[in-house]
């Protein structure tokens, strides 16, 4: 079981004046102490971002394929992250988990996490369906935020999924979050989650304001059926005039 502790978290969080060895005759020592606390908690980042590698090419593969069928790209965007090792720790805190490697493994499913951002709410499930029917793409868990928006207001698809990466001590399945959403609902909720971490505005203020950006997220969700619909219409009277 390896610990992610003080040593190795400091490491991470680029606090490396706390790393500096007393005594220049023991830099040999403190190296090595240095690799044994820091490369495992290393190598597991490191395997998330591959994850998060493999992911973005599988969508930015998707997205050329299907601009070939549909003549648009149906993928605006995507962002990807991994979540900081301050965060991890954090989460497992919260969640009373142990504070190990192999409890982030196993328990977190969002250390690794792609946001695709289309233009359309009807390729988000073609992309998905596309996505997901890959050999080396395991569904861990769906939520559709779109048709079951959230109380907020927030819309979009979540996908757990878990995918290999290939290292030098072979292969590892690794989870991995994406999240899928049109433009207009990205926008919503960047707008949203600066609200819901604002820690210091009035109650009064911060309730109106969530009001507000329910609404907002009505009619954004309204404007993305109008798009859809008129994109439809263009393409149904480009394909008479074409016959
Ligand atoms: P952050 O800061 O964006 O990373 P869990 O992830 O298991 O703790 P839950 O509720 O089971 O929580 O997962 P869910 O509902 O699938 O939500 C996970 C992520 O979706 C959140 O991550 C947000 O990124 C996003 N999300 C969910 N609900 C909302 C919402 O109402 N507004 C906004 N703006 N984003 C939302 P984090 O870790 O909570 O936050």
């Amino acid at each position: 079981m390896t610990n992610i502790n003080s040593n190795n978290a400091h490491a991470l969080s680029g606090q490396d004046e706390l790393m500096k060895p007393q005594d220049n005759t023991n830099v040999e020592m403190f190296l090595q102490q240095f690799h044994a606390d820091f490369d495992p908690v290393y190598s597991m980042l490191m395997n998330y971002q591959c994850a998060v590698m493999e992911v973005e090419t599988k969508f930015n593969i998707l997205n050329n394929r299907l601009s070939l069928q549909d003549e648009h790209n149906p993928i605006e965007s995507i962002k990807s992250r991994v979540k900081s090792l301050d965060s991890i720790m954090r989460k497992l805190k919260k969640l009373q988990l142990p504070i190990t490697i192999e409890s982030v493994e196993e328990n977190l499913k969002d250390v690794a996490g792609v946001r695709v951002v289309c233009s359309f709410v009807d390729d988000i499930y073609k992309i998905a369906d596309s996505f997901l029917a890959q050999e080396d793409v395991t569904l861990i868990q769906r939520k559709d935020y779109i048709q079951n928006p959230k109380p907020s207001g927030y819309r979009s698809l979540h996908l757990i999924v878990k995918t290999p990466v290939y290292t030098e001590n072979g292969k590892k399945d690794m989870f991995v979050e994406v999240q899928m959403r049109t433009i207009a609902m990205d926008f919503w909720s960047s707008l949203e989650h600066k609200l819901r971490y604002k820690k210091n505005l009035n109650p009064q203020t911060a309730e109106q304001l969530a009001k507000e950006l329910e609404a907002c997220a009505e009619e954004s969700a309204k404007l993305d059926e109008k798009m859809l619909r008129i994109r439809n219409q263009i393409a149904e009277d480009a394909a008479v005039s074409d016959s």
